[in-house]
């Protein structure tokens, strides 16, 4: 039977367990490439937008009877590339609270997963949260965001609500204290089914193979310092043209790589195509991709009715979602 290896672990562990919710995010400047593969450090600084929309929800509870970890995902076991990740940061939580229970983990998002809506920043960052809390540790926020940032960069993020930087090499993401609510992300899903290559193994490739990711790990801290300005400034404008050279920059550079990988679908094109239109009309709306064919647009409270009727009318485009700022993650009851 498992054994406690601390002598005061056992007590501090809730039978019931922790449940944590946190929100996904959308990075305006992006990270693609790691500086340390090891430590999973980002080799470019990056800036994102919790989103109020997208959540992922984790229950996660410590057994002693338990013979080994057990993961569901969406209702279904989850696959062993996912599972061996989720032990990789349960692991870490039980060396840190000195507990060699087995673990309990109930994951559930409530949008389409690994289709590149960010599904693994917001699992990672409730599941640091919940699995720290399962294990009666308490944690400040920071160090929550680098044991998330250990598992998935972009989970860093997700710790904090609004606006979050993560300055390249950092361990840990920092909420930029700015403004949200005059904003929204209108958000086209062009399809659900799940990426064909997963963003660690797409940008180890770029950095391997690429000729223009040294041009890439050049430009991307001058836009993110752009955009942070910008946004400083109140200059939405250029906070959006900075986000669009951001994503196309990203996505330049994995095209280039051997063999190329492209997210792009004809239905992503399209989406782009409609928001420089919408635009060349006078909406404020720019658009950012990410590891996956969805379009997610940048635009003003008052327009994102706008910009969702003109993205409906996309053929290729599914469902449109229309999301404000979202808070950090946070500890919940039941669901
Ligand atoms: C971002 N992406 O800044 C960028 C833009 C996708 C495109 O962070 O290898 O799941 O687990 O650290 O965080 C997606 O990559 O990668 C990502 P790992 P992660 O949002």
């Amino acid at each position: 039977m498992p054994s406690v290896t601390k002598d005061s672990a056992e007590a501090r562990v809730p039978p019931a367990g922790c449940r944590a919710l946190a929100h996904s995010n959308i990075a305006l400047a992006k990270y693609w490439g790691k500086r340390d593969i090891e430590r999973n450090l980002p080799d470019v600084p990056s800036l994102s937008l919790t989103l109020a929309a997208l959540s992922t929800t984790t229950l996660v509870r410590f057994d002693p009877d338990a013979r080994a970890d057990e993961v569901t995902l969406n209702g279904a076991p989850a696959e062993e590339g996912a599972a061996a990740k989720i032990r990789t940061l349960l692991d870490r939580v039980r060396r840190e609270a000195g507990l060699a229970w087995h673990a309990q983990v109930i994951t559930g998002n409530d949008f389409p997963t690994a289709s590149g809506l960010a599904s693994s920043a917001s699992g990672f960052a409730a599941l640091a949260l919940a699995a720290l809390g399962a294990a009666g540790l308490s944690w400040p926020s920071p160090a929550v965001s680098a044991l998330a940032r250990a598992s998935s960069v972009s989970a860093a993020r997700s710790i904090f609500g609004g606006f979050v930087a993560l300055e390249a090499g950092a361990a840990q993401a920092e909420p930029v204290a700015i403004d949200t609510t005059a904003l929204r992300m209108v958000i086209a899903v062009t399809q659900t089914a799940p990426k064909k290559v997963g963003s660690t193994q797409g940008m180890l490739r770029t950095q391997d193979t690429s000729p223009y990711y040294e041009a890439w790990r050049s430009a991307a801290p001058r836009i993110y310092s752009e955009l942070r300005g910008a946004l400083a400034r109140g200059d939405l404008e250029r906070v959006g043209e900075a986000m669009e050279q951001s994503t196309l920059c990203m996505h330049a550079t994995m095209l280039a790589a051997a063999p190329a990988i492209s997210y792009f679908s004809p239905q992503t094109i399209a989406a782009m195509d409609c928001v420089r239109d919408l635009r060349a009309a006078g909406t404020f709306a720019y658009f950012t991709m990410d590891a996956g064919p969805h379009v997610k647009v940048l635009t003003l409270a008052d327009r994102a009715e706008r910009v969702r009727r003109e993205l409906e009318t996309v053929p290729g485009v599914h469902r449109v979602l229309v999301s404000a700022a979202g808070a950090g993650a946070r500890i919940v009851e039941e669901p």
